[in-house]
Order: structure tokens, then sequence, then C-alpha cells
């Protein structure tokens, strides 16, 4: 199997969540995909074993795991639920603003809370009409006096409405495109916030997905994160380390759904023989798993580069993210025929593997956002 470096404490620690995620995490995830409710008990779980305090310093109340670890323990999770995997891997994306760029203060008042699992975090990027052209976006805050006034909204929102903690990007000089957006910590509660449609989903459907709405929104100005103009880039550098995270997600679902078509072949008689004894079975998982420990490499490897501080990896980051989701669908597919009639119905977890899997191409760019920004480093020679 792919290896992880990291120390052996992580290691031990990625081994307790593949535990906790098989013990408490499995028995979970058929009746969270039915009811389409956030699981707050296996939010809570996260909370209190300290996975949701992965990503944070442990000066901010933290555990300052590596990537490797954080991918890691997104993977064993998703293997077993990917709303719960997602609940990491989203807690990671809405700080992730304040990680790169937050001042002392604003990482004092709101990293803890976040480390802990009191508050949820949320990334507001994307609105009705700008999905993979981020730049387009029509939410403005104008500055007045000592506030921002938010007007605008945005669409697609992981955790919106449940989250108190929103990095939201905004225009703040229209004049100056990417250069003109900024990004903001924007609180649940501060007057003008509201939650508008929250999406019914093909998958992932115990994770919440809101529209958020900025009517006169007060932000004060000292949640600005970094300068005016910073937002763009911070809203890109975000992605660039969050995407493996995402990688990981599909990884696991990936990994889930082979796990279950090799248990499947060996107990499923047919022409009095289990299934798995045909070449044209054995063939298909061969094939399942090679590709899933490709795909775990590149993930792997997008995490190692983000630990050692690496500078130009965005392209490794969209490989992984790119690589993993698209395995994702094909052997969430093949697991389905080798399950057949059952691989169909909902009674087994086959059919909601590949209803969650589709996400993974989709969110955190398209894959032909990834296609791009491979493309775009080759062709710059990064
Ligand atoms: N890190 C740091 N800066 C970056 C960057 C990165 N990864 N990518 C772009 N930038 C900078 C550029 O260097 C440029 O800076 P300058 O003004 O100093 O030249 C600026 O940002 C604008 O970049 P660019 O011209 O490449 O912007 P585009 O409008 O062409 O958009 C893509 C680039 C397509 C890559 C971007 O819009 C994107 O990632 N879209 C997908 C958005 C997405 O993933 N949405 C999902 C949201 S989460 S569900």
């Amino acid at each position: 199997m792919a290896v992880l470096h990291v120390a052996e404490e992580e290691l031990a620690l990625v081994a307790a969540i593949r535990e906790l995620a098989q013990e408490r995490v499995k028995p979970r995830a058929a009746a969270i995909d039915h009811s389409g409710q956030y699981p707050w008990d296996m939010k809570e779980l996260l909370a209190q074993q300290d996975i949701l305090a992965m990503p944070f310093p442990i000066e901010y109340g933290g555990i300052g795991a590596s990537e490797q670890a954080i991918v890691a323990a997104i993977e064993e999770l998703s293997r077993c639920c990917a709303t719960t995997g997602l609940i990491l891997a989203v807690q990671q994306l809405g700080a992730m603003p304040i990680l790169l760029a937050g001042n002392a203060a604003q990482k004092r008042q709101y990293l803890p809370k976040l480390a802990s699992g009191e508050w949820l975090s949320a990334y507001g990027l994307t609105e009705s009409s700008s999905g993979s052209d981020a730049a387009a976006m029509q939410t403005m805050a104008v500055r007045k006096g000592d506030v921002y006034i938010l007007n605008g909204s945005k669409r697609f929102i992981t955790n919106g409405g449940l989250a108190q903690v929103n990095s939201i990007m905004a225009i703040t000089d229209r004049a100056k495109g990417t250069r003109g957006i900024s990004a903001f910590i924007v609180e649940r509660d501060y007057p003008g916030f509201s939650v508008g449609r929250i999406e019914g989903k093909m998958g992932i459907k115990g994770s919440q997905t809101a529209e958020l709405i900025f009517t006169d929104c007060v932000v004060p100005a000292e949640n600005l994160l970094g300068h005016e103009g910073d937002g763009f880039k911070i809203a890109m550098m975000t992605l660039d380390r969050t995407r493996p995270g995402i990688g990981a997600q599909a990884l696991g679902i990936a990994q889930g759904a082979l796990d279950l078509a090799v248990e499947y072949a060996k107990q499923r008689v047919q022409f009095n023989k289990p299934i798995a004894e045909n070449q044209g079975i054995q063939f298909m998982l061969a094939d399942m798993a090679t590709k899933i420990e490709a795909a775990r490499l590149l993930v792997y490897n997008a995490a190692e580069l983000i630990d050692r501080g690496e500078k130009h990896f965005s392209h490794y980051s969209s490989m992984a993210k790119m690589y993993a989701s698209d395995i994702a669908m094909e052997v969430t597919n093949d697991a389905i025929q080798i399950l057949g009639g059952y691989g169909y119905i909902t009674e087994y977890p086959a059919e909601r593997m590949l209803r969650d899997a589709k996400i993974t191409q989709i969110y955190e760019g398209t894959n032909q956002i990834q296609r791009l920004v491979i493309a775009r480093a080759l062709l710059t020679g990064l």
C-alpha cells in the first residue's frame, strides 16, 4: 500500500481512525443517506476524537497534523461514509483562508472553536452564475467606516447555514478584476446574513448544501483577511491545499466499493462456484485495485508536497483530485456490476457509493478546471 511519510504517532492515529470508522461510522452510513439529515452524531464523534482538530496548529487548540495524516483520515472516513469524510474536509476548507491569511487576532478568535468542533466552517466562493469562472462573482463588499457592507449571494455552499464561520469572497473594487476581490470572515449571526435554498442532492445527502444571502450584511472591518484585493489569491491558495482532501474522499469511496466487491465476489455462488473464481471478475477486481493504488499515490504525494512547503504544487493537487475522482466513478460503477442486481438496489451500499462519488468530479473545481490547472503548469514550465 502507498506509504505515508509521517511519524509513528501519526501512523498510529490513522490506524485508530480506520478502526473508529469501521466500528462507528460504517454502521451509520446508510441511515445518513436515507434521512438526508446532517449527522450531528458523526460531527460530535470527530470532535471528541480530536479528528476535527487535525488541520489546526497546536497553539490554536489543534493537534497540528500533517496533510498526509489528514488525507489518510478523510480516506478512512469516506471508505465508510462519504458524508462523514466531508465533515473533516470542509472544516479544513472553510478554515484554510484564516490559516493562510488570518492575523494573530483572527486566528485566536476563530481557530480554537473550529479545532474543537464547537463551530463549523464554510467556504463561500461560488455563486449561481460563477462556478468554474470564479472571478465572475457579483457579491460586493463596500467599506463604510469600520465595517464592510456585503450584498449578494453564494450558492452550493457545503455546511451553508450550519457553519458559524464563513470565509466569503466578495468584490471590493470591480475595476481591478481578480485583484479587486477580497476575503472576509463572516459569522452566521451578523445582521443581513441569511440562508436561502437548501439543495436536494444526488449524493452526500447528509451534508447540507445551501445558498447564503447577504442583504446589507454588516461585517466588521477587522474581519478582512489579509489586505483588500488578496481574496482571489487566498481562494486559489486554499483550493490548492484542500483539493487533495477531495481526492482522498474519492479514494475512500472507491476503496469502500472495492472492499464490498471483493467480499461479495467471494460469497456469491453462481454455476456452483463463487463468482470470484471467474477470471472475468478477477480481472475487474485487479484493475479496480490498481487504479485505487495509483490514485492513492497521487493523493499522498500532493499531501507530502504540502507538508514539505513546496511552492509550485497546484497541478499535483489537481492531478490527485482529478484522477482519484475519475477512478472513483469507474470503480463504484464496476462494483455495482459485480454485485449485479444487488448492486442496483438501495439495500446494498454500492449505489450510494456511486452517487457519492459523482460530486468529487465536480466540487472544489470541476475536473475540466483541474485539467486546465495542470496544462497551464505544463505550458508555463512549472
Ligand atoms: N495560487 C496563487 N495565486 C493564484 C493561483 C494559485 N493557485 N491561481 C491563480 N492565481 C493568481 C494568478 O497568479 C493571478 O494573479 P495576478 O493578478 O497577480 O497575475 C490571479 O490569481 C488570477 O489568476 P488567473 O488569471 O489564472 O485567473 P482565472 O480567472 O483565469 O481563473 C481558475 C483561474 C480557472 C484556475 C480559477 O477560476 C479556478 O480555480 N476556478 C475553479 C473554482 C473552483 O474550484 N470552485 C469550486 C469552489 S469550492 S466548491
